[in-house]
């Protein structure tokens, strides 16, 4: 239940809203979320529940509707009297946000299940560096990613029941960190020790995009308080790697995509494949000299953490920057 001792000091003034439109039981008026600025959905018949404007975020307004507050304990406090553009078509519902609540763990490690589907891999003209483009739409079948970069933890696991050396990490890498210094033929082990693979390229940026063709999964402006590059701010407190799933989810539920530490796939490197790779289930090209890294990392610049970024590198190096995550 909510805390409602602690967010009756967040107020929601709703009482004037009745003076601005006809107003009768199970109407959905509107009131200005005076802290986002966004518009609020509120229904002044019963005085309990609303919607943010996007529908995606259910408010509750216990008792006398003078207070309210989102599930995840938000305050939200309303100026009356903000008018909508249109209603909402159908009723909102909360669990629109979430579109890959499915999971599945394997080897311990955590899968979120990305639905069949196509999207815009790459970037448009203009956009990114050569290697991005053309963008080009690709159709995937469905299937399961990391829901987080392997950890530290995780990969000793691995090391302690195979004989394996464990790769010297980073000072103050804990063992929620992700692994590092881990090259793709380890990484490629390590998945199929656990009952997984790498993703292919393709999977990785669709997850990654998290049902987004901007330039990252957030929007299309740099920001530390979604992932973590260089430098620090915001939520990005880190001038080197931090744990992973320290920054907020992209829209498939997948953390630390953007940033933290590069990420293996699966496919051959190949600058030109965009040009000829076929529209389903792309699995890079058949040889190559390079394997494919994706994400950027904490030392990168905004650009290289972006969801279209291709970088790659010799199969078995073993950089200290870089990680992976499995699919399945
Ligand atoms: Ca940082
Ligand atoms: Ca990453």
């Amino acid at each position: 239940m909510h805390d409602f001792n602690k967010a009756a000091a967040l107020i929601v003034t709703l009482g004037i809203l009745g003076m601005c439109m006809p107003s009768h039981a199970g109407d959905i008026e509107t009131g200005l979320d005076t802290d986002s600025k966004t518009n609020v959905y509120v229904r002044p018949g019963d005085g309990t529940t609303g919607y943010s404007v996007d529908g995606k975020t259910q408010l509750v307004f216990p008792g006398n509707g003078k207070q309210g507050f989102t599930p995840d304990g938000k305050l939200v406090t309303v100026t009356p009297g903000y008018e909508r553009e249109e209603e909402p078509q159908t009723p909102p519902q909360s669990t629109q946000a979430a579109p890959s609540a499915q999971g599945i763990i394997a080897g311990g490690y955590e899968l979120v299940y990305i639905p069949a589907g196509e999207f815009w891999m790459g970037s448009p003209d203009g956009e990114g560096e050569s290697d991005e483009r053309p963008r080009h739409k690709v159709y995937l079948d469905g299937y399961y990613i990391g829901k987080y970069e392997v950890t530290v933890a995780q990969y000793r696991k691995f090391c302690n029941a195979t004989g394996r050396t464990m790769p010297g990490q980073p000072d103050l890498n804990g063992h929620d960190n992700p692994v590092v210094g881990v090259s793709w033929d380890d990484a490629k082990s390590y998945s199929e020790w656990a009952g997984m693979r790498l993703p292919t390229e393709a999977e990785w940026e669709k997850a990654a995009r998290g049902g987004t063709d901007t330039k990252y999964w957030w929007g299309n402006s740099e920001s530390h308080d979604y992932a973590n590059y260089d430098g620090t701010g915001g939520l990005d407190r880190w001038s080197g790697m931090g744990p992973a799933g320290s920054f907020p989810s992209n829209g498939y539920g997948l953390y630390d995509t953007s940033g933290n530490v590069w990420e293996w796939c699966a496919d051959w490197y190949g600058g030109g494949y965009y040009g000829s790779s076929p529209a389903n289930n792309p699995a890079g090209p058949t040889h190559g000299s390079f394997r494919v890294l994706r994400g950027g990392s904490w030392y990168n610049a905004p650009s290289g953490v972006s969801s279209a970024n291709r970088n790659r590198s010799d199969p078995g190096g073993r950089d200290p920057n870089d990680g992976f995550r499995c699919a399945k």
